[in-house]
């Protein structure tokens, strides 16, 4: 068969990184298959589009992941396919928690033939071999003999011919500088952020989180060797084709086993498999002075934190009390002297909100190194504890928001806020945040450091602040760029006057969250 996968575009930015799935679930479909990968964000299409393709390439078999903000898209792609007589599979969080709603069977249409529930590694192989038969069921299971849920053990861990893959569709820089940045020969022909795990599972199950219902509370690991190879195999890659790659360690808390992770690290060192990444690890594992110092020796670049909130009462609502408010700037600090910066994530309608709380962590953001602050809305994503509480107790407003996508929308009203209060405060977070003066804040606290972490953070915040003011388009672009003119002609005057060396080296990881192109 010739097996299409494909991941829906998130319908606001496009993402920055390719989904590990595709590659996973690649790399484990038998060899007698062929497996073309399309991911939405890097490939824009519509429905026509995919209906299109499928025809000309002659697919047999379309899988289709999608979360849950992507889902009403992936449905309708879904449609498309299959009103050209093509089978669909669809897998991922969203159709786990809702399979009747893929498979047409909570009284809607029917989206999916197959759906994969759960973590696909061990079922995916089986559901190829029943559609190459003509035999696919209606969902997929994780289960061994006797019916017992069965999570995949990550070891052995597929290996992902990160050597031999295209990866065209998922280079950040732009077409037209790839003769330039050739010619400056500093390596820059490509630049590709490359997703991997090491582990997966989380025990601590915040209440609006998937990762703990989805994932269990036990956790797993591949082994660092198998960890090690793949970084080595992605270094030797950038170093062939003169680009840069750097990996985002997707795991949910990739220091949930510190013993684990310290000799990971000190693993990646004495192999010299040093890249530059990125990795979620929450605040209070980062107490542990010998963990940051291996985390900034091993490669690590950034470390995205989910705070959540400032005010505890809020974090124990949501099951997040190991959060402590106290300590966020004393870990930023202990990271900001590795010359490591955070990606700081905060959720807004919370249940102990009131308005002003943009302005009261705006405060406590300022008196920090400067990072990448994200603010986000409470959304009750199906399955959670959250959904369910709110359910009960008839607050949510829109209790299907997925089936009509709205991004930085509440689903539920807030207790001590309005909705529109809420929505305003998340838009004050990020105008403050990424308005002009506060980047150039954020640029001119690093004058202490070398050149090359200014141009950083100015890159980033210039990308992040496509987040929530999408800069999709050229004209977009150009305006950021006059309004960060100040800035950006101040680095440029730094960079001639210290000489352009002086900036590459430590630019080579722009932590980009979701890359505008
Ligand atoms: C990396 C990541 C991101 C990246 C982007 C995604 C990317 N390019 O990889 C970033 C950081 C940008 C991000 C952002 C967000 N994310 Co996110 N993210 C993750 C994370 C940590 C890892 C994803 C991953 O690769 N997992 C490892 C792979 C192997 O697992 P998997 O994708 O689930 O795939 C397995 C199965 O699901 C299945 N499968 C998946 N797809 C398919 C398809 C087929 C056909 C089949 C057969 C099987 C199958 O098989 C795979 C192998 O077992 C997950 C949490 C997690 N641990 O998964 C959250 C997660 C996916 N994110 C989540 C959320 C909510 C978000 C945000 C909305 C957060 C926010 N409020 O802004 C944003 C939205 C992003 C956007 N713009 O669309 C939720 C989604 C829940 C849901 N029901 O949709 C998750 C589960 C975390 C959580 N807190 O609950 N995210
Ligand atoms: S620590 Fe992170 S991954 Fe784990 S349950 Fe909480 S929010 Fe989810």
């Amino acid at each position: 068969m010739k097996i299409l996968l494909y991941n829906p575009d998130n319908g606001v930015t496009r993402n920055f990184m390719p989904h590990l799935w595709m590659f996973l679930l690649q790399a484990l479909t038998p060899p007698e298959h062929q497996v073309v990968l399309i991911d939405g964000n890097a490939q824009p299409m519509d429905e026509a589009a995919i209906a299109r393709y499928v025809h000309e390439n002659h697919i047999d078999l379309v899988g289709i992941g999608a979360m849950t903000r992507m889902v009403a898209k992936a449905y309708r792609m879904a449609d498309a396919v299959r009103a050209v007589g093509v089978k669909v599979v669809m897998g991922g969080p969203h159709v786990t928690e809702m399979a009747d709603e893929a498979l047409g069977r909570d009284g809607g249409a029917r989206h999916a033939d197959a759906v994969a529930l759960g973590e696909a590694d061990q079922t995916w192989p089986k559901i190829v071999e029943d559609a190459a038969r003509g035999k696919l069921k209606d969902v997929y299971a994780p289960v061994d003999d006797f019916g017992q849920e069965r999570k995949p053990s990550l070891q052995p861990y597929p290996e992902i011919p990160w050597d031999k893959i295209k990866l065209d569709q998922f280079n950040l820089l732009p077409g037209i500088l790839h003769p330039l940045l050739k010619r400056v020969g500093a390596g820059w022909g490509t630049f590709r952020i490359i997703p991997m795990e090491s582990g997966r599972g989380c025990p601590y199950g915040c209440e609006f989180c998937t990762v703990t219902g989805f994932f269990g509370d036990s956790i797993r690991f591949r082994t660092n060797e198998s960890v090690v190879n793949e970084l080595l195999l992605l270094k030797a890659r950038a170093k062939e084709e003169g680009g840069q790659i750097a990996v985002f360690f997707i795991d949910d808390n990739f220091a949930i086993n510190v013993k684990r992770t310290k000799s990971l690290l000190r693993d990646i060192i004495a192999a010299n498999a040093q890249v530059h990444w990125v990795a979620q690890i929450s605040a209070n594992l980062l107490r542990d002075e010998e963990l940051v110092d291996l985390i900034a020796a091993a490669g690590g670049k950034w470390i995205f934190i989910g705070m959540e909130s400032i005010d505890p009462l809020n974090l124990a609502d949501v099951k997040k009390g190991f959060n402590k408010p106290g300590e966020y700037g004393v870990v930023l600090d202990r990271l900001a002297r590795r010359n490591v910066f955070a990606i700081t994530s905060f959720i807004f309608g919370m249940d102990n909100d009131t308005p002003g709380v943009a302005e009261r962590t705006l405060k406590e953001i300022r008196s920090w190194p400067p990072g990448l602050p994200i603010f986000g809305l409470m959304t009750p994503l199906p399955a959670t504890p959250l959904y369910k509480r709110l359910e009960a107790a008839g607050r949510l407003t829109r209790p299907k928001h997925w089936q009509e996508f709205i991004p930085f929308a509440m689903a539920h009203t807030p207790l001590k806020m309005s909705i529109d209060e809420a929505h305003s405060e998340v838009r004050i977070g990020w105008a403050n945040s990424y308005s002009p003066a506060a980047i150039e804040k954020a640029v001119d606290s690093l004058n202490h450091k070398p050149l090359g972490y200014r141009i950083n953070i100015l890159i980033a915040r210039l990308c992040f602040r496509g987040i929530y003011f999408p800069s999709m388009g050229r004209f977009a672009w150009l305006k950021t760029i006059i309004e960060n003119r100040r800035t950006i002609i101040k680095l440029i005057r730094q960079a001639f006057g210290g000489g352009l060396h002086a900036a590459v080296p430590s630019v080579a990881t722009p932590p980009v969250a979701e890359q505008p192109r």
